[in-house]
Parts: C-alpha cells; sequence; structure tokens
C-alpha cells in the first residue's frame, strides 16, 4: 500500500532549497516519491505507511531546516 500526503513547507527562498527538500524526502527508506512545489510551499509524498510515517517525513524536513505541517 502507499499512503499519500500533502505536506505545507515554510521557508523555502529559492529553487535549491526546495530541490533541497524534494531530494532529501526522495532518499527516505520507503519514499516512493515526493514533490516539493516551491512557488506553493507544498509537498506531495507517497510513501509506504509500513516503513516510513508522517512523523518520520515531517522530522525529516524540519532537520533540513524548513518549518512543515501536514497539510489539512
Ligand atoms: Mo539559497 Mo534557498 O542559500 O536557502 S538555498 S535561499
Amino acid at each position: 500500500t502507499v499512503a499519500e500526503k500533502e505536506l505545507n513547507i515554510t521557508g523555502m527562498t529559492c529553487a535549491a532549497c526546495s530541490t533541497r527538500v524534494e531530494k532529501g524526502l526522495n532518499r527516505m527508506e520507503g519514499m516512493e516519491k515526493a514533490n516539493v512545489n516551491l512557488a506553493l510551499e507544498r509537498a506531495t509524498v507517497s510513501y509506504d505507511p509500513e516503513k516510513l510515517t508522517l512523523n518520520d517525513i515531517q522530522d525529516k524536513v524540519s532537520s533540513l531546516g524548513y518549518g512543515v505541517s501536514v497539510k489539512k
């Protein structure tokens, strides 16, 4: 099974920022695909919920220095 979620990301001010977040997320074990949209300040993630939790994903974004919340 694959879970799909949208996250709000704050603090990205240039294209290198969004690339950094996107690459960081795509390197995670269990991440199927992460796309980050700089202009929308949003990430779309598809991942295996048996390998990765939403909390893990948010911690990753935080560790890269950006703000993150789950889009309601
Ligand atoms: Mo350039 Mo984005 O330093 O932080 S990567 S603004």
